[in-house]
């Protein structure tokens, strides 16, 4: 028996240090790692007993063909040499006939390590194929961070444990960056209120000292009417303002005025006097910290709403104030140059891309696409559109290869699957998003049953193209390898033994990092020139039909659609359905009851659960369940549009209006 050490591989913000106690082979028990700087040796319920998922009686083991009908699930087994040499004719064919953009990849953050994320990148450049815009996540928030902020890299997690004022904004922290909760009660321990701005009140509103509901969409307008407050109230940082931000005096004068705190309540149903009770709150503050998850920007608005949102700690000057700041995400993944993996040199000119989030529309539009390589995601469950995307993968016409842990809603679909590694079966560098850690996981078993890596998938399927480079001589360990020595140029020195070590390795920021900003000005641009408008301003939603607002949330037990081959996890109500009671008695429904969702996309079954942790107007559901974990026939993205953001073409999940009926 021994104990390696980890990482949790999965696409969370905390990155978990993990060890792993290993016996004959296989791993036993999977705990926290103490010397993580951020998670601090405790794991979150899904992955204390990761075991059971590497070691599941569902896990892929062989290559598999399909005998059945698409979708229906039906595979017998065949050797990797006759899987591989099927796709390798195949594709020959497919470029031959209608072009290598024919051929598409489709992948996300199944796992977050570099080398298997961006494995395949080489490969589909190399042979010409159709690229991938990959926006499923919050590109938007990103955009409108970069908008103002520039390069500028958000602030640290730890640092709000010196705050005395805290916004978790659209973040269910409790199921999405748990372990932020440790930062916070050492926070709370001194003193600071924590308030929590989201749509519905969940388990982490109900954790929060105060919870205050807005309206789907409409947190841009919160924003200003916040804005707007400080600025009659003089509760500013002038001298700040003056010497580090542009654009601040035309903001007040052209766009604020507009802002009423009761004009703020009709456009986001926050009370007036709550608006005026958070701006005080916010503008009083020694040291205000704003954690922004990524609700907000999962609407056609989302870009300008994160925007508008990333003002606000300019306006009272808490940039550089210790325990003051704004973390939309960490940019740990800066650390490494992940060109040594990804290749873009390699990308042809002129080719198509598809937006993952209208995966839908380009399997469907013609038959353009006629091959689709997915791996580490399942579109079938966690693309918007769900009814389009099946129609699409149904296609006769499409040859579908999935490169999967387990059969997926997507690899029911394929017609060659492909059994994956774990994390704990091959090799990989890692980064959180949540905070400025990074750390090496290496291999702790052998591949379970046939099971291969993203990394050797991508290498046969080069060589059985003929692709003939020595990049696909290497193995992952060397390219880890690489993307350590690549570690050198992050602004201070990375301690590179103790990453080689497979040990979380916390990076330095700069001492000036949260006072010098990193934008074309060196100032902080609340006008930017370089977009329309220059000066940003509340985008509201134009209404679609439909009476009620949906927001689907996550839930704690799962994670997108990964955690749904856990028996044990995904126990208990999926697809239940929060409705405020006034609206259970405006349509008749009773607690326990089967309500139907629709739109002009599709219908889903819930069990409805009157509760007032929604507000009038708008239901709620938690999670992206498998298609065998849902009530009916369809998941909640049956419902969701393949609509995109105001800029960086993201995905609007939670910008959605659906009928109800009873069943
Ligand atoms: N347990 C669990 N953990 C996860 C995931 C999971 O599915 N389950 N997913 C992982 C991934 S891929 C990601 S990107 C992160 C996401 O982590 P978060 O940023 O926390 O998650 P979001 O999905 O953006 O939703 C956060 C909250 O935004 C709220 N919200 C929706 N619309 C609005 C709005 O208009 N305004 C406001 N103020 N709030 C709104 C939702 O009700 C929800 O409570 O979490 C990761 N971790
Ligand atoms: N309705 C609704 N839909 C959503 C969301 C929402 O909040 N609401 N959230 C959205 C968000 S934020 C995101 S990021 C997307 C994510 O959506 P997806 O990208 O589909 O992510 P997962 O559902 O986690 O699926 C990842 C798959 O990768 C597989 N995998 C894991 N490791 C490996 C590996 O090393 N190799 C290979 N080949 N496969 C591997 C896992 O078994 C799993 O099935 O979902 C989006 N979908
Ligand atoms: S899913 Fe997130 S919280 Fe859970 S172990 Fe992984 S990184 Fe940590
Ligand atoms: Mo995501």
């Amino acid at each position: 028996m021994h104990i390696c050490t980890s990482v949790c591989p999965y696409d969370c913000p905390d990155a978990c240090g993990l060890l792993v106690t290993v016996e004959d082979g296989r791993v036993i028990r999977v705990a926290g790692a103490p010397d993580h700087p951020f998670t601090r040796g405790t794991l979150c319920p899904k992955m204390a007993h990761y075991e059971r998922t590497v070691h599941s009686p569902r896990r892929l083991t062989t290559p598999l063909r399909r005998v059945g009908k698409k979708g229906s699930g039906e595979f017998a087994p065949l050797s990797w040499d006759e899987a591989l040499k099927i796709i390798a004719d195949k594709w020959r064919y497919i470029i031959k006939e209608y072009g290598a953009e024919a051929i598409l990849p489709y992948s996300y953050a199944g796992t977050m390590g570099i080398v298997q994320h961006d494995a395949y990148h080489g490969l589909f450049y190399k042979l010409g194929a159709s690229e991938l815009d990959r926006t499923i996540c919050a590109p938007a928030k990103g955009r409108g961070f970069q908008d103002v902020m520039g390069r500028t890299l958000p602030t640290a997690p730890q640092e709000a444990q010196k705050s005395d004022f805290i916004i978790l904004w659209s973040i269910h922290m409790l199921a999405t960056d748990i372990h932020f909760q440790h930062d916070l009660k050492t926070a709370r321990q001194n003193g600071a209120k924590i308030y929590c701005i989201d749509t519905y009140k969940n388990k982490t509103a109900a954790w929060a000292d105060c919870f205050i509901a807005v309206r789907p969409g409409t947190d841009g307008a919160l924003a200003l009417g916040l804005m707007h407050v400080l600025a009659r109230e003089n509760l500013t940082d002038e001298a700040f303002l003056a010497q580090n931000v542009i654009g601040w005096e035309e903001l007040r004068r052209e766009i604020l005025p507009k802002y009423t705190p009761e004009k703020t309540e009709e456009l986001t149903g926050v009370p007036a006097e709550t608006v005026i009770e958070l701006a005080r709150m916010y503008g009083q503050a020694k040291a205000p910290f704003i954690r922004l998850g990524s609700g907000q920007s999962r609407y056609r608005n989302g870009a300008m709403t994160s925007r508008l949102i990333t003002c606000l700690p300019a306006v009272v000057g808490a940039w550089g104030k210790q325990g003051g700041g704004l973390l939309t995400s960490a940019s740990a993944s800066k650390a490494y140059d992940k060109s040594i993996v990804r290749h873009p040199e390699w990308r042809q000119a002129g080719r198509r891309v598809v937006n993952m989030c209208r995966i839908g529309e380009a399997l469907t539009r013609d038959d353009s696409i006629r091959s689709l390589y997915v791996y580490s995601s399942n579109p079938a469950c966690t693309a918007p559109d769900q009814n389009q995307v099946i129609k699409g993968l149904s296609r006769e016409n499409l040859f579908t290869v999935v490169h999967e842990r387990f059969l997926t809603d997507t690899a029911r679909y394929a017609d060659i699957v492909l059994p994956a590694t774990t994390s704990l079966e091959h090799d990989d560098a890692y980064y959180s998003y949540g905070n400025y850690t990074i750390q090496c996981g290496f291999q702790a078993i052998p591949p379970v049953g046939e099971s291969r890596s993203n990394w050797e998938v991508a290498c046969a399927l080069a060589r059985a193209m003929g692709i003939e480079d020595p990049f696909y001589r290497q193995s992952a360990k060397d390219l880890v390898e690489k993307l350590i020595a690549t570690t050198s140029v992050w602004p201070e020195p990375v301690d590179r033994e103790l990453l080689k070590s497979g040990r979380p390795t916390p990076l330095t920021l700069p001492a000036d990092y949260n006072t010098s900003f990193a934008t074309k000005s060196g100032k902080i641009e609340i006008r930017n020139d370089e977009l329309t408008p220059a000066l940003p301003d509340y985008l509201p939603l134009a209404e679609d039909k439909g009476e009620l607002a949906f927001v689907n949330a996550p839930d704690m037990r799962i994670l997108d659609s990964s955690f749904n081959e856990r028996d044990e996890l995904t126990k208990g109500q999926t697809m239940l359905l929060f409705i405020h009671p006034e609206d259970a008695a405006r349509f008749d429904v009773h607690d326990g009851e089967t309500v139907t969702l629709a739109n002009e996309r599709g219908s889903a079954d819930f069990t409805a659960k009157i509760s007032t942790c929604t507000g009038k107007g708008q239901v709620v559901s938690e999670g992206v369940w498998w298609q065998e974990r849902v009530k009916g026939k369809h998941s909640v993205n049956v419902l969701t549009s393949q609509r995109l953001t105001d800029e960086a073409d993201g995905s609007t999940f939670y910008d959605v209006r659906v009928d109800l009926h009873k069943k």
